[in-house]
C-alpha cells in the first residue's frame, strides 16, 4: 500500500454512519426517478403507434441527397428514402429504395454517403422489398455506426433485414425471409 492508498482507506473507514445513510438515501430517491423518467418514455413509446414501431419518414423531394441520386439515376420510382446518420461523422446519409420501371419486378435499396461538400458517394445497390417498405433506424450496439432494418412484403409474404454500412457498402448483417418478399 503507498501513501495515497492508504489515505484512501482512511477515507472510507471514516464516512460516519449518517453518511452513509445519507448516501443509501440518494440512491434510492436516484432510482425512483429514473423509475418514473423510463416509464414516461415507455408511455411515450407505446403511444406512437403500432407496436411501438416507429418508422422513419421520407424526405421531401427537394432533399438534396435525393435530388443527388435523381440525377446520378435519372428515371427511378423513388418509394422511399430516408436519413439519418449512417456513418457516424456528423452528416446525415439518406437511404433510398427505389425501382427501375425498365426493369421487371425487381426493387433496389441504396445509400447516400454524405461526403460534406454537396456531394455523396452511393453505395452498390442491395435487392429490396417489392411493397410497404419500410425503415426504422437504430443504433444495435450502442456505439458508432447507426443500424438499420428495412421490412416488407411480395405477395402478402413479409421479410426483414438489418443493414449496416462497413467499409462504404451496405452490409447485410442478418435476416429473414428477405428472398420472399425482395
Ligand atoms: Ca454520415
Ligand atoms: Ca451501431
Amino acid at each position: 500500500m503507498n501513501g495515497q492508498e492508504r489515505e484512501k482507506a482512511k477515507t472510507k473507514q471514516s464516512i460516519p454512519l449518517w453518511g452513509r445513510l445519507m448516501m443509501v438515501l440518494v440512491l434510492v430517491v436516484g432510482v425512483f426517478f429514473l423509475r418514473q423518467y423510463i416509464y414516461a418514455l415507455e408511455e411515450e413509446r407505446q403511444s406512437q403507434g403500432s407496436n411501438g414501431l416507429e418508422y422513419a419518414p421520407s424526405v421531401s423531394s427537394d432533399h438534396p441527397a435525393l435530388q443527388y441520386f435523381e440525377t446520378a439515376n435519372p428515371g427511378r420510382d423513388i418509394f422511399l428514402a430516408c436519413e439519418e446518420d449512417l456513418t457516424d461523422d456528423g452528416l446525415k446519409d439518406l437511404v433510398v429504395v427505389y425501382h427501375n420501371p425498365e426493369e421487371g419486378r425487381l426493387n433496389w435499396m441504396v445509400a447516400l454517403l454524405n461526403q460534406g461538400n454537396g456531394t455523396y458517394v452511393i453505395t452498390h445497390p442491395t435487392r429490396a422489398p417489392i411493397e410497404n417498405q419500410a425503415i426504422r433506424f437504430f443504433n444495435m450496439d450502442k456505439e458508432g455506426e447507426m443500424e438499420f432494418v428495412i421490412t416488407g412484403e411480395k405477395d402478402g409474404e413479409v421479410g426483414y433485414a438489418i443493414y449496416r454500412i462497413i467499409d462504404g457498402e451496405l452490409i447485410d448483417l442478418f435476416g429473414e425471409d428477405m428472398e420472399d418478399c425482395c
